[in-house]
């Protein structure tokens, strides 16, 4: 019998993407239940070729589900992924409700599998879209190397705050479109207008140092995530990590720069070597021949890509990397359906 699973919050940017990797991915499930908040029951969505009406969020809606893969907010997911581990679901859950929780792994499949073992909560945390974006590649040259410190900073796409970010930048690119913007102090802030979406600041012809919300000393939430949920899935909790996000007009697909220290000297030549051939990274770094990643080529694939990789000049034990990863897919619905892959073998070999 194969397993049920459930995709909570089917309807969102994120929920569109995991429906078209359900369909893509060898077919494991029984029953794929879709279900999200009562204002979309009844929808017809598309999934493995067939169409499947949207159920209402309700604890009947878990009957006989063996894994349900959770995107929806927060608030969402800290109410309703325990009602649904109370009816023996395994619920692998991608908001941040629960990914500092103790009693919940934090998993990267690549990086860190063995830890969806262990769940006393019968709830799995999926990682943020921007630790996500970087960590299988981090991970790869951890586990040769042995991480001292990471220094990172983000170039987020706008799909991470969801598709009110994606219309907000489309909408503002009308604005700008064919104009000579960009050139005055305020000029492209005055042609957006008071309404710029889910960004403080315009994101067309722009940058924004900022995504989340405000923490104590000026770091931002986002910030915060990628410290803290790397040191969990590296296993290293006091490893120093300092991150600066910023996001930038770029639909899907973030990127990060990484300054990584190790414990003794690196070469580049064995960092290509582990990057080669680690699982779910692909090493496209020749910049003579103008071969680095970029967004506009990454967006819609499924590895961690990295390029640029250099020694650093004044620290023979550090790299510096350029990393591009869809937020939507390893970012957010692959890395998810990979866990409740690897739950489904686990429950196949029990069974
Ligand atoms: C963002 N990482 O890009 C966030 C979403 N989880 O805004």
């Amino acid at each position: 019998d194969r397993p049920t699973l459930a995709v909570v919050g089917a309807t969102g940017a994120v929920g569109t993407v995991m429906l078209s990797i359900l369909s893509q991915h060898a077919d494991i499930w029984g029953e794929i239940r879709l279900i999200a908040s009562p204002r979309s029951a009844g929808k017809k969505l598309t999934v493995r070729g067939e169409e499947v009406e949207v159920v209402a969020l309700a604890e009947e809606a878990f009957e006989g589900v063996d894994v349900a893969m959770f995107d929806v907010p927060d608030e969402v997911a800290a109410q309703w992924a325990p009602i649904a581990a109370a009816k023996g679901t395994v619920v692998v859950d991608n908001s941040a409700a629960f990914r500092m929780d103790p009693d919940v792994p934090l998993v990267v499949p690549e990086v860190n599998p063995h830890a969806a073992r262990v769940r006393p909560r019968g709830i799995i945390a999926n990682p943020n879209c921007t630790t996500l974006s970087m960590i299988v590649a981090v991970g790869a040259l951890h586990a040769e190397f042995g991480l001292r410190e990471l220094v990172v900073s983000s170039y987020q796409a706008v799909s991470g705050a969801g598709l009110a970010g994606v219309e907000a930048l489309r909408a503002q690119l009308k604005l700008v479109a064919g104009t000579e913007l960009g050139t005055t102090p305020g000029d492209v802030r005055r042609a957006v207008g008071d309404d710029t979406g889910p960004f403080p600041e315009p994101i067309a012809l722009n940058v924004v140092p900022w995504a989340g919300s405000l923490m104590d000393d000026g770091w931002s939430s986002e910030e915060l995530k990628v410290r803290n949920e790397s040191r969990k899935i590296l296993d290293r909790p006091d490893l120093p990590v300092s991150v600066t996000c910023v996001r930038v007009p770029v639909i899907t697909t973030h990127s990060l720069t990484v300054h990584a220290r190790f414990e003794n000297e690196v070469t580049v030549d064995r960092a290509h070597e582990i990057l080669s051939t680690a699982p779910g990274v692909v090493l496209f770094d020749n910049p003579g021949a103008g071969e680095f990643p970029t967004p506009a080529d990454v967006v819609g694939t499924d590895p961690t890509w990295v390029g640029r990789v250099r020694r650093s000049l004044d620290d023979p034990t550090a790299l510096e990397l350029f990393v591009c990863g869809d937020n939507l897919r390893k970012g957010a619905a692959l890395n998810t359906a990979q866990i409740a892959e690897l739950v489904a073998a686990e429950l196949r070999g029990n069974s």
